[in-house]
């Protein structure tokens, strides 16, 4: 199953909806799970409108993918085809996958920017957080590293299960965002990491 994901617009009275979706994105490849993070707030590539965000998983030894798609001019389709955006991670060994989520422009240069979690990056499943600088348009690869601001996790930490935008904790004015990964060593438990300025 590559995944699908159906938009409904909200009514006023935000009650259950129901009959055909307003929007509806395929998955482009087998298991990808497109939807799987899911983020619309921000403005990506850079056309003054809000985006919707997707993230995918990537198959086997395949880049997992994260889609810019510009709405409302593309409400239907295959999300290679109509996605404005795209962020590719670096290919590894096994499945990769892809939390998304918007966090406004942090580098303050007038484009909002994207942080990407990869909780299977790394030689020993350490994972990452990616803060990716808008604007987001074509293809941009996170194996092109310089590029990008990168926070790396220890020895099967799987950091970047999650990733989220927090507003500003340490008072800088800056935004901080946090990144979750494993308590390594210990099943089932989690820790979380905030990921504070300055020099966005
Ligand atoms: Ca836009
Ligand atoms: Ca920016
Ligand atoms: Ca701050």
């Amino acid at each position: 199953m590559a995944g699908s994901l159906d938009v409904h617009l909200a009514e006023e009275d935000w009650g259950p909806r129901s009959g055909p979706a307003d929007m509806v994105f395929s998955g482009a490849a087998v298991s990808e799970m497109l939807g799987q993070s899911v983020f619309v707030d921000s403005d990506l590539d850079g056309d003054g409108t809000a985006d919707l965000v997707l993230g995918g998983n990537g198959a086997l030894g395949e880049p997992a993918h994260a889609y810019v798609v510009d709405l409302p001019t593309a409400t239907h389709g295959r999300i290679d085809a109509v996605a404005s955006g795209v962020v590719e991670s670096t290919p590894i060994g096994g499945w990769e996958s892809f939390q998304v989520t918007g966090v406004g422009d942090v580098d303050d240069d007038g484009r909002d920017d994207l942080i990407c979690g990869v909780p299977w990056d790394g030689a020993s499943n350490n994972g990452a957080a990616v803060l990716v600088y808008g604007p987001i348009e074509g293809v941009i690869s996170l194996a092109d590293r310089e590029s990008h601001r990168w926070w790396t996790g220890a020895p099967e930490a799987r950091l970047g299960r999650v990733v989220a935008s927090i507003g500003d904790q340490d008072g800088d004015g800056q935004p901080d965002l946090l990144a979750v990964a494993d308590v390594v060593g210990v099943d089932d438990t989690r820790e979380v990491f905030l990921l504070a300025s300055p020099g966005w």
